[in-house]
């Protein structure tokens, strides 16, 4: 997958002067939570608050910490997210979900369930005007072949089927342990690296030297709060998380901006002054 050469292009043209929303990692479901519910509900009284004000809502990835679902099954939790996708999009909100590392096994029951749009592979979209590279953004910028090989392992629909066929208490358990795992072996992500290091702020250079520039690159995934500009005319905006940050963008008549949702600025400096993001 190669997503300098090869980027989708659409258009989501609104009417109205609402908003449009942005927001990623929420890893609904993580066995790390001590109170996971607390963390849903927070999404959810963010989804709420913006609501009446929402014309659009684009789901970056990571929004569940994992998710397979079999032919008649699906995983159990996150019952007020999912309805609240619901409620968006049956007033007409439209809902876009992009895939990420973590809900990569999503086939067709958020679709159906939901009215959520998902897409599988980042693109060029035209939101308000400007345009917009939206994309979780694992790989970019680094897509090794060991990346490569495990992508197309992920998206296989033979390997799909295989693991479909063990029993959805086993799998579901090892996939939980192994996110888990991951998280405590593994690693942290730092802070900001820096625009030379940053493989997101890479992958976007690399993409304007090859493309026409867009307005704004918008991905997830990292973990950080980031608004950098990289020309006068375009912005990367890299969207945080729903564990430490709390945060999401808006654009509101094709101004972007970042912000948070229901922080207390004094535990929240406290808690990033060791300068470490949990890596998810
Ligand atoms: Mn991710």
């Amino acid at each position: 997958m190669n997503e300098v050469s090869s980027p989708i292009e659409a258009t989501h043209s609104f009417s109205s002067h609402k908003a449009v929303y942005f927001i990623s990692d929420m890893h609904l479901g993580a066995t790390s939570f001590d109170h996971p519910l607390d963390y849903e509900r927070r999404v959810v009284r963010f989804l709420d608050s913006i609501k009446a004000d929402c014309q659009a809502l684009y789901l970056l990835g990571d929004v569940i910490d994992y998710w397979f679902e079999y032919k008649y099954v699906v995983p159990r939790g996150f019952t007020r997210f999912l309805g609240k996708l619901g409620e968006f999009t049956d007033q007409g909100i439209e809902v876009h979900w992009f895939t990420g590392n973590h809900d990569i096994w999503i086939f067709d029951y958020i679709e159906k369930e939901t009215g959520a749009q998902v897409h599988r592979q980042g693109g060029l979209y035209t939101i308000q005007g400007k345009t917009c590279y939206l994309a979780h953004g694992h790989g970019l910028g680094h897509d090794t072949v060991a990346f490569k090989w495990m992508t197309r392992f992920f998206n296989s629909p033979v390997c799909q089927r295989m693991f479909s066929w063990i029993h959805p208490n086993l799998a579901t358990a090892f996939a939980l342990r192994w996110s888990a795992h991951s998280r405590a072996t593994g690693g942290k992500y730092p802070n900001f690296l820096g625009e030379d290091k940053e493989h997101q702020v890479l992958f976007a250079k690399q993409y304007m030297k090859e493309h026409p520039a867009p307005d704004f690159f918008i991905f997830g995934h990292r973990h950080i709060m980031l608004d950098l500009m990289l020309s006068r005319q375009t912005r990367i905006v890299i969207l945080g998380d729903w564990i430490q940050h709390f945060s999401y963008a808006v654009m509101r008549d094709g101004n972007l901006s970042l912000d948070q949702f229901e922080i207390d600025e004094s535990l929240y400096e406290e808690e990033q002054r060791d300068g470490v993001s949990i890596c998810f």
